[in-house]
């Protein structure tokens, strides 16, 4: 069986990955459909040796649609998920819209993808800081449980979009040339206040909420609590903006229930699906984000056993944010319904 497509928000960094992966992928596509707001309508990308030309997203460009995938911000998939679920599109949304609604399952294939099939027109991938480290989470938990982790964060700028990418680059050649900077668009694009990125790490990814978390670090407990499936796992994150293009990675102190060996720790990583362990510290081998940038897997590295908790491990994980942490994550899920529907 083929499938009709659509992409909404197909000319941004993370749609754009979206319709590359669809193409490897040989997805079962009948028809596929570019969508993105009307200041981007017109478009030409290229897909399977064809020009497609980028829509306007209506509710009506959903007729037919069987599969949608959004990554075009919040606002847009509040506007328009719920005229395409009436349609009978199902949706995978990249946005934090629908993430903590009770009805919308969120899901990463390789923690929970039996919950895809709770859903009501609508499943929501998780954000790409929180993607990465459940996938990292995942076997530890199933084989000792885990009471906290501790994360604190090392993003790139492409989690805020082309134009944070644009905004590094050029700061970059500023500050090398004497000139000013002129930061525009980071820490958050609809704040006045902007900080410079280039040579420089902002301890601010999104707004900060009443108890002095920022949404990005709130978004990584609340999430991972619902993919684990686990109210009781205890989060605490810091996250920051560092000049990397492609590429989160997280240091994570992770609690776990019962006692361990590293040895068995080594194997379950390096043996989970979607996890390549890259831990040598004798020949200096551990993730780099420079590394991880076009691929699909979460790397693993750099563990030590706790110096005063001895249940407690120390890890290193990174992951290319716009690949598992947003549209590889989306093309599993929708891989996924499509073998469901064979
Ligand atoms: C960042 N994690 O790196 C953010 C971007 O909720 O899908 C992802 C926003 C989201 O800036």
């Amino acid at each position: 069986k083929r499938f009709n497509v659509a992409v909404v928000g197909a000319t941004g960094a993370v749609g754009g990955q979206i319709v590359k992966l669809l193409e490897q992928r040989q997805f079962p596509i009948n028809t596929l459909k570019l969508l993105s707001s009307a200041r981007s309508a017109g478009t030409k990308i290229p897909f399977n040796g064809q020009e497609f030309t980028v829509e306007e997203a209506k509710p009506e460009s959903f007729e037919g649609v069987d599969i949608a995938l959004f990554s075009a911000g919040g606002d847009v998939s509040k506007a328009l998920a719920a005229a395409a679920v009436e349609r009978g599109t199902v949706c995978i949304d990249n946005t934090n819209a629908f993430r903590m609604d009770p009805n919308t399952p969120l899901v990463v294939p390789e923690v929970n993808i039996e919950k895809v099939k709770e859903h009501q027109g609508i499943i929501a991938n998780p954000n790409c800081s929180t993607i990465q480290m459940v996938a990292a989470l995942k076997p530890l938990y199933d084989r000792y449980g885990i009471s906290k982790v501790i994360v604190s964060t090392y993003q790139a700028v492409s989690g805020a979009g082309s134009r944070a990418i644009d905004e590094l680059l050029r700061q970059t050649k500023a500050a090398l040339e004497g000139t000013d900077v002129n930061p525009d668009i980071l820490p958050v694009g609809s704040l006045p206040v902007k900080h410079q990125i280039a040579f420089n790490a902002i301890p601010q990814i999104d707004k900060f909420q009443d108890n002095g978390f920022t949404l990005e670090e709130m978004k990584m407990i609340r999430e991972t609590k619902k993919i684990m499936n686990d109210e009781d796992i205890q989060v605490t994150a810091t996250c920051v903006r560092i000049p990397v293009v492609y590429g989160h990675s997280e240091s994570l102190y992770v609690e776990l229930k019962e006692d361990f060996q590293m040895d068995e720790v080594r194997q379950l990583l390096a043996n989970a699906p979607g996890l390549t362990l890259v831990d040598d510290p004798e020949s200096q081998q551990y993730p780099l984000a420079a590394d991880s940038a076009g691929k699909p897997d979460v790397f693993v590295g750099r563990l030590r056993r706790d110096l005063y908790e001895p249940r407690a491990l120390n890890m290193w994980v990174v992951s290319d944010n716009l690949m598992k942490g947003a549209a590889w994550n989306a093309v599993q899920i929708a891989e996924y319904i499509a073998s469901e529907r064979q």
